[in-house]
């Protein structure tokens, strides 16, 4: 067996991973996923790419959302995110839009997130890519990041949200 075949072989696979979705939590451009902050991408619904009628692309930043008005068509849609960032980030859904339920001492409300429907893209470290694939009905969605910065403030707080039309 010769080692060299074998290596180009493996960067061929991890090279098409990215390409339909860098699904190894991976950065293609060699930036170290072990960083600190990093919390390897764990993709949602790779098995449904396939069927996506629409693909959004989204940069995730410190604090907002790239770009934070997104459309998208009915039906599967696939969001391929990067985090430019130097923070974990995620992407997370509030069906139906409006202010996402906080409790009263300020802090995300699990059990209305829960039962208004929302779903995400879990928190993922900076420098890598990340792909959701979800079915999406018409509408508005909020869309929101709930990491906790260093000074205990959520990154929603920190003005980390936008809209997500469906139609
Ligand atoms: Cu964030």
């Amino acid at each position: 067996m010769r080692q060299l075949g074998r290596i180009v072989a493996l960067g061929a696979v991890a090279l098409a991973l990215v390409a339909c979705g860098g699904d190894d939590g991976e950065a293609s451009d060699g930036v170290d996923a072990d960083a600190a902050t990093g919390r390897a991408c764990e993709p949602v619904g790779t098995e449904l790419e396939d069927e996506a009628v629409g693909t959004v692309s989204v940069g995730l930043d410190e604090y907002a959302f790239d770009p934070a008005a997104l459309h998208a068509p009915v039906g599967m849609v696939t969001f391929e995110t990067v985090n430019n960032g130097d923070e974990a980030h995620e992407l997370a859904f509030l069906p139906g839009g409006g202010e996402v339920p906080l409790t009263a001492d300020g802090a995300p409300d699990e059990d209305a997130l829960g039962e208004a429907g929302a779903f995400e893209l879990e928190a993922y470290g900076p420098g890598q890519e990340c792909d959701g694939t979800f079915a999406l009905e018409a509408g508005t969605y909020t869309v929101f990041c709930l990491v906790e910065a260093s000074d205990g403030k959520t990154h929603l707080a920190k003005g980390m949200r936008g809209e997500l039309k469906v139609q």
